[in-house]
């Protein structure tokens, strides 16, 4: 019996007690807008919905454990130092320009991206302006940085870390309140809500404790073309993903089919699993348990947990059911792996805190596994 609620501790049927590790510092980054076709919308992904599933959490009887600062090398193995420099930097680089005066708002906007269309070979330099240089390593104009936005990635980057040393230290199972999500951030770029790959730092120390192969299980209904980039040309961490169909017009729009599997080493350690508009639990759950089977061969699991695929969500045309949140627990369980689960997406304050402890309540089942 351990300190974590071993089998013995656990009465059959009775859910475990999963250690939940938050930071209140995630609360710290505000998007305010998301511009998008154009328009200043406001953003989904707010600090509320740390405390819609704080106090779910909390209510399941899980075990809230403070994040507290961790070493950089995880960052810095996962993501390219310019990228975490600019990120660190931006909104004070905005605060210094005349940004309050010309336009009034203290987040940084991308204003052109110097991809080839516009570089076309020519030894193009980084921009001066911030909003110019924003465009260098933002891929859309919906993920603002603003006062607070740095401090908010960076202790979500924490909790994915300090949960992954849980497991490491022999946790079977631990949960990180990551907000912003992450499933979306590149090695150098960052997008779609998302600044540093926080499942991609959980398996990064997965493997830094000792786990040969880690497989990468991403349940949120956008594909998470930061982490399968991340993990695209390895063999030792296996990504696979069940989400809807960019083929059907949905983000990340450019990746993310069924064809994409990975490259060199790598050939075969991704898969994609898209889905048509409107798919419920039956469908989404049997592309569940084919990734589940297909990960069970791995040492050790990370899942990125959205939960934007639930029926009531505004950001995706899935239509997954708390019921079917759980049952994905229960299967991503029966591979047996000691887990690390990583919050992505998820935006209907109503249901959302349901929706990730409904999950939880199904991984975290007592019992023998
Ligand atoms: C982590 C995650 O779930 N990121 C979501 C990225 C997809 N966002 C696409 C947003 C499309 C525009 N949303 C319209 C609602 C206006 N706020
Ligand atoms: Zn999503």
């Amino acid at each position: 019996m351990d300190q974590y609620g071993a089998e013995s501790e656990v009465r059959a049927g009775e859910p475990r007690r999963v250690p939940v590790v938050w930071s209140p510092e995630t609360r710290r980054h505000d998007p305010r807008n998301e511009v998008w076709v154009g328009v200043a919308t406001i953003g989904t992904e707010t600090a509320a919905r740390v405390d819609a599933i704080l106090v779910a959490l909390r209510a399941a009887g899980h075990d809230l454990v403070e994040a507290t600062p961790q070493p950089a090398d995880a960052l810095l193995a996962v993501h390219d130092a310019e990228l975490v420099e600019h990120l660190r930097t931006a909104a004070e680089r905005w605060a210094a320009g005349p940004y309050a005066e010309l336009v009034g708002q203290e987040r940084v906007v991308p204003y052109l991206f110097p991809t080839p269309a516009m570089t076309a070979g020519l030894p193009a330099r980084p921009a001066v302006a911030i909003h110019a240089d924003a465009g260098r390593f933002a891929y859309d104009t919906m993920t603002l940085v603003g006062p607070g936005t740095w401090e908010a990635a960076r202790a979500a980057a924490d909790c994915a870390v300090q949960a992954a040393g849980l497991v490491t230290d022999g946790a079977p199972l631990a949960y990180a309140l990551c907000r912003p999500p992450g499933h979306h951030a590149t090695p150098s770029g960052f997008g779609g809500s998302c600044y540093l790959n926080n499942a991609a730092l959980a398996a990064h120390t997965l493997r830094a404790g000792g786990a040969a192969r880690v497989g990468i299980v991403d349940l949120d209904a956008h594909q998470g073309n930061g982490t399968a980039a991340i993990f695209y040309d390895r063999a030792d961490v296996c990504y696979g993903s069940v989400h809807v169909d960019p083929g059907a017009g949905w983000f990340p729009h450019v990746v993310g089919y069924a064809d994409e599997t990975g490259t060199g080493p790598g050939e075969g350690a991704t898969r994609n699993l898209p889905l048509a508009e409107g798919t419920g639990d039956e469908a989404w759950l049997a592309a569940v348990a084919d990734l589940a089977d297909w990960v069970a061969d791995c040492d050790a699991l990370v899942v990125s947990l959205g939960v934007d695929a639930a029926k009531d969500d505004p950001e995706s045309p899935l239509q997954v059911t708390a019921d079917g949140y759980r049952e994905a627990g229960r299967l991503l369980r029966a591979t047996g792996l000691p887990a690390v689960v990583v919050q992505e997406g998820g935006y209907h304050l109503p249901t959302l805190g349901g929706l990730v402890a409904a999950y939880l309540a199904g991984h975290a089942r007592g019992g023998p596994r």
